[in-house]
C-alpha cells in the first residue's frame, strides 16, 4: 500500500533557528501589555433629610466599616458633602448603589450615591 509522505511546509525565514548559538531558538522578550483592570469608588452624597443614625448604618451593613469608622466617613459627607465609602470592580460598586439606593428609598430617606470610575 502506498502511503503518502508528509507535506513539510517551508520555514520562513524569521524561523530560522539562529545557526550562531547552536540551533537554539530564543523567543522575543515581551513587555508586559495587561493592566489592571479600573476600579470604581463608591461615593455617598450629603442631603439634609437623611438621618445620620441611618447613614451610619448604611456604612456599616453594605461597605463593612465598623461604628467608628461608618461615624468617621459618615461625618466627612455631612461637612464636605461627600466621601468615598470603598473601592470595588464596575459589578460590585453598582450593587453597592443599587442596595444603598434602595435601601433608603424603602426607608422613605433622600440618600445618593454613585459610582464612579477610580484616578489612576
Ligand atoms: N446632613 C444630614 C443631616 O444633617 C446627615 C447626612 C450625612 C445625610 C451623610 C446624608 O450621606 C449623608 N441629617
Amino acid at each position: 500500500m502506498a502511503t503518502k509522505s508528509p507535506v513539510i511546509p517551508p520555514r520562513l525565514p524569521d524561523q530560522e533557528p539562529d545557526r550562531d548559538s547552536g540551533g537554539a531558538v530564543v523567543l522575543e522578550r515581551r513587555t508586559q501589555k495587561t493592566q489592571p483592570p479600573q476600579m470604581y469608588q463608591v461615593v455617598m452624597l450629603n442631603d439634609d433629610y437623611t438621618p445620620m443614625e441611618f447613614v451610619v448604618v448604611v456604612i456599616q451593613e453594605f461597605f463593612g466599616k465598623d461604628l467608628e469608622t461608618a461615624t468617621q466617613i459618615m461625618l466627612k459627607i455631612h461637612l464636605d458633602g461627600k466621601a468615598v465609602c470603598g473601592v470595588y470592580s464596575r459589578d460590585v460598586a453598582a450593587t453597592k448603589v443599587d442596595q444603598v439606593l434602595d435601601a433608603a428609598a424603602k426607608a422613605g430617606h433622600p440618600l445618593k450615591c454613585l459610582s464612579e470610575p477610580v484616578d489612576l
